[in-house]
């Protein structure tokens, strides 16, 4: 009987080394220790043995069956402690849920609301949806300017059309109060234009307008060039130059000193130290005429920027098209 115990000692451990789950480790539990099993057989038949014998035997047994038991549950308890682990786990820390963020076009225009908000300005709005009229006539746009062709601007019927410009803004506000009047009109504008690296069929603009009794091109210049400052840095530096548009008179456009070589001359300014931005200029008389405001009484200043081109400048970006492509590995880095 001595060896029929090392025997079954023997085969239990070789098999119990080689359970993968808490299941394997049930099955040879059964299988050794069980109703049927070996060890339960041998403790059967102890009563064959010579009484003298039976004493001895029956410790071998019961050492025997305290081994495999102590090891059965030594193996339940490492896949119960490892089914634990793989459950969960409290110790690592929360996964952060990804966090949206604003696309640069949003935070480049949030900025600019930011700074002439700060000079007084309200933000105002209005349909992308226009009429020639609102678009063109009431700018002093005459029928036969260039920019109210099909080459230039989308029409939905003869004269409904997607907005050029947000100037329209400007008119439905002075139409619906008097003087003064010192808002900003941010938004979406189309062009028919091919899309490539610099132009976009729709791209986004904000235009300017302050009217009063008394306002002079000096303001003009002042808030430009505080918007560049702010913008920028306050070591950048705005340069002026004549300029024509049907809406105001005198027109100037203006420039910045290139924010990458900061006037020194670079490929992105083609050496010149200067970047083109928008233009602006004094409102002209019939526009005021057309929204039943005096000119012999008030002045006033408008000035236009696009925000993609500010955006692009700002975050060092070459291809406007990028802004729209909903490209995450490029939106991601703003
Ligand atoms: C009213 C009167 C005058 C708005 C102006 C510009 C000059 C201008 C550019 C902006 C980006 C064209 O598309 S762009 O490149 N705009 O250069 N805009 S003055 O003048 C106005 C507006 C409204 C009632």
């Amino acid at each position: 009987m001595e060896q029929e115990i090392q025997r079954i000692r023997e085969n239990f451990f070789q098999e119990i080394q080689q359970v993968q789950s808490a299941k394997d480790v049930e099955a040879v539990r059964v299988k050794y220790l069980g109703r049927k099993g070996p060890v339960q057989q041998l403790f059967k038949q102890l009563g064959t043995l010579n009484p003298e014998d039976r004493p001895r035997v029956g410790k071998l047994l019961n050492t025997l069956r305290q081994e495999l038991e102590t090891a059965v549950k030594e193996k339940q308890q490492q896949f119960k402690t490892r089914e634990k682990r793989e459950r969960i786990d409290l110790s690592l820390p929360g996964r952060k849920p990804p966090v949206g963020r604003k696309h640069p076009l949003t935070q480049t225009l949030d900025e600019i609301k930011a700074i002439f908000t700060a000079m007084g300005f309200t933000v105002a709005d209005g349909p992308e949806v226009e009429t020639d009229y609102y678009n063109f006539e009431a700018l002093n746009i005459p029928k036969n300017h260039p920019s109210r062709n099909m080459q230039d601007t989308l029409y939905i019927t003869e004269d409904i059309l997607l907005r050029t410009h947000t100037s329209p803004v400007q008119i439905r506000t002075m139409q619906s109060q008097q003087p003064p009047v010192r808002i900003i009109a941010p938004g979406r504008v189309y062009r028919r234009d091919t899309p490539d690296a610099s132009h976009s069929p729709f791209f986004h603009q904000v235009e300017g307008l302050c009217v009063d009794h008394g306002i002079s091109f000096a303001d003009l210049k002042a808030v430009i060039s505080e918007f560049a400052r702010k913008m920028f840095g306050t070591d950048i530096k705005v340069r002026f130059r004549p300029s024509f548009f049907p809406f105001t008179e005198p027109s100037l456009e203006y420039d910045f000193n290139c924010v990458f070589c900061r006037g020194k001359g670079c490929k992105v300014c083609k050496y010149t130290g200067w970047m083109e931005i928008s233009g602006a200029g004094m409102v002209d008389p019939n526009v005021f005429k057309a929204v039943g405001y005096d000119p012999e009484t008030i002045t006033g200043y408008a000035f236009g920027m696009g925000v993609d081109r500010i955006a692009m400048l700002k975050f060092g970006i070459d291809d406007i098209r990028l802004f729209f492509e909903n490209d995450m590995r490029f939106l991601t880095q703003f």
